[in-house]
């Protein structure tokens, strides 16, 4: 077996997202045989040496058969936006639970597709490392936030291994001027999928996902320990994005745009 193809079957939740969906074509072209799960139906034909198993996330039973064998959880379920705390609490926060117990019952590693809405109330002309303070700028974000504190719950206690993706904006193409600084492309995202796969050891760890962007908002991470270098830039768009910013001063101050004023009900702007 080639060295580039993980020696255990991989579990891909979220598989009929654009995210998942572009993962599920690009890694089984590789070769990686995966199990693909999703709450909705799998939109596209599914690929050879994969198989698809429509699932809820706050199924426990049903996620633990699906992860027996498997070696690694690509962990892209769960609400993806922001919605209401009820509507975050099962998928986001009981889900999570249910992913990494069945990491932890197969010795699987996961990667746990958070965001930089988990930091989102950071400026944007503050550079953060990995060790930034968490910001949430909402209730997705905050169960990003919480399913990052359970990777290093589960990575202390029980040894399971997980990376951390803080996704930026991960779109086919640069929709607006923020996302100089925040996009990932969907080549990158596959490239970090595979390397968080096939490195020797992770631990608990943190990545920004975002590609190589000159206007970057963020530093430091775990990157380098598992052999991953953004390819891709935002950098070529930024003349066509000139002047594609809101006309919201909250929005543009702060690192999680336009997810940092929805319900924002504060009077005066924080210090
Ligand atoms: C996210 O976390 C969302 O999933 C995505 O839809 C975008 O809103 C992205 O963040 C972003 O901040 O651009």
């Amino acid at each position: 077996m080639s060295e580039n193809i993980p020696a255990k079957p991989v579990l891909l939740t979220g598989a009929s997202g654009n995210l998942g969906r572009s993962l599920a074509k690009d890694l089984a072209a590789a070769g990686w045989t995966l199990v693909l799960t999703d709450i909705a139906p799998f939109p596209d034909p599914v690929p050879p040496g994969c198989r698809f198993v429509r699932a809820d996330l706050n199924d426990g039973m049903t996620i633990l058969r699906l992860a027996e064998g498997c070696g690694m959880i690509l962990h892209f379920g769960g609400v993806s936006t922001e919605h209401p705390f009820e509507t975050v609490l099962g998928p986001n926060i009981r889900g999570l639970h249910h992913i990494y117990e069945a990491a932890r019952r197969e010795g699987a590693r996961v990667l746990f597709a958070s965001s930089n809405h988990s930091i989102g109330f950071h400026e944007r002309s503050t550079k953060l490392d990995d060790d930034c303070e968490f910001r949430p700028d909402g209730f997705y974000g905050l169960s990003k936030a919480y399913g990052e504190l359970m990777g290093r719950l589960y990575w202390y206690k029980h040894g399971v291994e997980n990376v951390n993706v803080r996704i930026g904006s991960c779109f086919p193409e640069v929709a607006d001027a923020r996302m100089l600084s925040t996009w990932l492309s969907y080549a990158d995202l596959t490239r970090l999928c595979m390397r968080a796969t096939l490195a020797e050891k992770t631990g608990h760890c943190v990545i920004w996902g975002a590609s190589n962007n000159s206007r970057t908002y963020w530093g430091h991470d775990s990157r380098e320990a598992i052999g991953w270098l953004p390819q891709d830039s935002a950098d070529p768009f930024a003349a066509q994005m000139q002047g594609k910013v809101s006309d919201n001063p909250v929005q543009e101050r702060y690192q999680g745009g336009s997810y940092t004023v929805m319900d924002y009900t504060r009077k005066t702007p924080a210090p």
